[in-house]
């Protein structure tokens, strides 16, 4: 592969856990919120919630504690638009919290995505949440333009299968109209990785509390954070060098 041909061009990131540390305090309160909305005595503890996130998007994980933990009450006829209600609800609740400007992005992201923009790097988004969530972070964090800094994002439903599957990073790269090797992905979990190396993506993860210590073999480095980070790594880290950061 000549050197060209491998060029960065393009950062692709994970939003939950990577932009920002937002399951325990975000997502899991919006969930038990919904939950105490509809009338349920469900509640999602910091221990049950990291057990549940094994399970990627919002109604999957619904779906997954229910047939563990709940298994009656998949037995009603309206169980999946239930689900879908009570989803519904939980990014309303989510969305307000984001949006409120209670969820701070991560150490040094913000700063990276000016200095890639500015290096002329485009950039996506590849993530297994909604798009309303993605935009009520990303404003209040980074202004009201900040979507249009992401020229694809794809976000929850677009794609049939969800994160440790690839699809959601092959349909960014599509509508990139990249290869991978001319791209970096950024992710926090280990779902997140095998879905991003699925694609063929070299990958930078960024741990969280809830994904610290898992498998991230084949990562391109593993980082505290983005702290730090200069585009010129990116560069080495897209090419197999090794950084020291
Ligand atoms: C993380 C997820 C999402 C969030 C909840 O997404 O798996 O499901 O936990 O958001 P990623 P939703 O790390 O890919 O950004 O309820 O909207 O799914
Ligand atoms: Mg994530």
């Amino acid at each position: 592969m000549s050197a060209n041909s491998a060029a960065l061009q393009a950062l692709i990131f994970d939003v939950d856990g990577t932009l920002a540390d937002t399951e325990r305090d975000g997502h899991r309160p919006a969930f038990n919120a919904a939950f105490r909305e509809a009338g349920l005595d469900w509640h999602w503890d910091e221990a049950l919630y990291g057990e549940l996130l094994a399970v990627t998007g919002g109604k999957e994980r619904i779906a997954h504690f229910v047939a563990r933990h709940q298994p009656e009450f998949a037995q009603q006829p309206d169980y999946a638009e239930r689900v879908a209600a009570l989803h519904k609800a939980k990014t309303r609740h989510y969305t307000q919290l984001a949006a409120s400007g209670a969820i701070p992005l991560r150490p040094g992201v913000a700063r990276l995505l000016h200095e890639a923009r500015s290096a002329g790097l485009r950039l996506a988004v590849a993530t297994t949440t909604t798009p309303e969530n993605v935009s009520a972070l990303l404003v209040p964090a980074l202004g009201p333009d900040a979507m249009a800094w992401f020229e694809v994002i794809g976000a929850g439903d677009v794609v049939p299968a969800k994160k440790p599957a690839p699809d959601i990073y092959l349909w960014v790269l599509e509508r990139l109209g990249l290869p991978a090797s001319n791209c970096l992905a950024f992710e926090d979990s280990e779902n997140g990785l095998k879905a991003s190396l699925g694609a063929g993506l070299a990958t930078i993860v960024t741990p969280c509390d809830y994904t610290r210590g898992q498998d991230f073999g084949g990562a391109a480095a593993v980082l505290d954070s983005l702290e730090g980070v200069a585009t010129s790594d990116l560069r080495a880290w897209l090419s197999g060098a090794a950084v020291s950061v």
